[in-house]
């Protein structure tokens, strides 16, 4: 039986990666438990207006509690899988490297013990936002503006790599910099809420409207530079004795021409893509930043890297990462800007010149479903950076309407099972028509969860947790979905590749 079970190839390969992923600040809780110290984002939600109706993460999905279901729901749907984060205050609560929580690291060893013992690995993401408030003092030279950040940020990684490494074999170094160096510091959105030079504010005001991007690049320059050095502690210490791998996941969507018959839009959309993507493959791939951006960021803005900051980027990666959510029509409009979006001299918008929408609007106000734009940016991946191995980090929806939904009408979860349905067959044509080496495949969200400035009115879970009743656990339709999908594409002969949605819901 076995033998014939291994005769013929299947969808995708048996060791494809398929998970689900989670951020610590987003499903934790217990913010002050057991000598935890306060990240920027536990004092950024009790600024007022900063998060929707003033909800905070301090309890959250009380994964710290109750993690034990969270990987009986794994079980039961056969995702072998997660992506989580390590809060850094959990084990360093002040940042410093010589107050260590032993608390804080028995809390982490035994969840990764659970999860191995359950059959699932651990791809650990070193930071998903949750800086150290130590290093917030409120001047233009604190949090991720302070080069000295890096060095702190190199004693985090390397006592994770010590701690942890035995078990993790995959390791993020950062999540999505282009999101906290640009909603962090450009407009002010997450924490530190920074919308500076222009109102110099932290936290105090809501949206500011100074749109300096002046600090994110700074920001995401010294977040580059952090990467490269953990990547560098970990090859150096012990990646030859653990045997695991190395990189960081960045959020890009596609783009696509606002006009299709202006050139300009066409070239738009690689500057956009080398906005999104490139500002931080670039660095990696090549050790320097990419044309697109030095040849139109005006005023110094951008800074560069020198002999051994560009040697230290360059090859710092064992694969590539990509957030993939949605994509936009891009127009050139040739005017400078402040804001990012303009200093590539375009905008981007969710209609197009004849006013069609690129796709359903999410319950997300930023989240328009295009699948077509997941193949598209992997292909460019691909040919950018020549045929890196390459994990889809995250992926998911929010359904319109469902945060207003009841239980038992969010549970059917129709929208987002269309939604992973759509993304993952345009993953599998990437890998099989494109040849492009996606490994692997995490579903953002393993459960509902603190959604950052949009609090919990907007739920991206396969698992809905219910928020006025103990913060019990169900299983969506879209849960079972895409365990019944897996389990196919792991299974079911090459030739049957193009299954139709209805086979997996039942
Ligand atoms: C991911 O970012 C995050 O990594 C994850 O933690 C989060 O839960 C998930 O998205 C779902 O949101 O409100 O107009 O300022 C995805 C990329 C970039 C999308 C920032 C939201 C803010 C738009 N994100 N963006 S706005």
């Amino acid at each position: 039986i076995l033998l014939s079970v291994a005769c013929y190839a299947s969808v995708l390969p048996k060791d494809f990666t398929w998970g689900s992923a989670t951020a610590a600040f987003q499903v934790e809780g217990a913010w002050n438990i057991s000598g935890r110290g306060p990240c920027i984002w536990d004092y950024f939600q009790n600024c007022p207006g900063r998060i929707a109706l003033n909800q905070t993460a301090e309890v959250a999905d009380d994964f710290y509690h109750r993690y034990s279901q969270d990987i009986q729901i794994m079980q039961t749907l056969g995702i072998k899988n997660l992506r989580l984060s390590i809060s850094w205050t959990r084990i360093l609560p002040t940042g410093d490297i010589n107050n260590i929580n032993q608390a804080g690291i028995d809390f982490y060893n035994q969840l990764f013990n659970a999860l191995i013992s359950a059959g699932i690995q651990p791809w650990v993401t070193l930071f998903h936002w949750d800086l150290p408030q130590a290093y917030n003092n409120f001047t233009n030279q604190s949090t991720w503006l302070n080069p000295d950040v890096v060095h702190k940020f190199n004693d985090y990684a390397d006592l994770c790599f010590k701690s942890f490494g035995d078990r993790v074999k995959h390791w993020i170094t950062m999540n999505e910099i282009q999101t906290f160096a640009w909603i962090g510091y450009g407009v002010g959105g997450h924490a530190p809420g920074r919308c500076s030079p222009d109102i110099n504010s932290w936290c105090q005001s809501v949206g500011g409207g100074g749109n300096s991007s002046t600090e994110p690049y700074i920001v995401a320059h010294h977040a580059l530079i952090s990467h490269g050095l953990a990547v560098q502690t970990y090859r150096n210490k012990y990646q030859k004795t653990q045997g695991g791998k190395i990189g960081m996941t960045i959020n890009s969507g596609y783009a696509v021409p606002w006009n299709v018959s202006d050139p300009e839009d066409h070239k738009a959309v690689d500057v956009s893509v080398a906005f999104s993507y490139a500002w931080f493959g670039d660095p990696q791939a090549f050790g320097q930043y990419p044309e697109e951006m030095t040849s139109r960021i005006t005023g110094g803005r951008l800074p560069s890297f020198n002999a051994s900051t560009s040697a230290l980027l360059k090859g710092s990666y064992d694969f590539m990462g990509l957030n993939y959510y949605t994509s936009q029509y891009v127009h050139y409009t040739g005017i400078p800007g402040t804001d990012f979006g303009n200093d590539g001299r375009f905008t981007s918008s969710p209609y197009n010149a004849s006013g069609n929408l690129i796709g359903p609007f999410a319950e997300s106000t930023w989240l328009n479903v295009y699948p077509k734009g997941l193949r598209d940016v992997l292909k460019w991946i691909k040919k950018r950076y020549n045929d890196p191995d390459i994990y889809i980090f995250e992926n998911g929806v929010s359904c319109p309407g469902e945060s207003s939904l009841p239980e038992n009408l969010a549970l059917n979860d129709t929208f987002r099972m269309n939604y992973v349905f759509d993304h993952v067959m345009e993953m599998v044509d990437s890998v099989l028509d494109d040849h492009v080496k996606v490994k692997g495949y995490f579903l953002w969200s393993l459960l509902d969860n603190f959604e950052w400035a949009d609090g919990y009115n907007v739920r991206f879970g396969i698992t809905y947790v219910n928020y006025n009743n103990n913060l019990t656990r169900t299983i969506k339709d879209s849960g079972y979905m895409y365990s019944n999908l897996i389990q196919y594409l792991r299974t079911a002969p090459a030739e049957s590749r193009r299954p139709t949605i209805s086979s997996f819901m039942d």
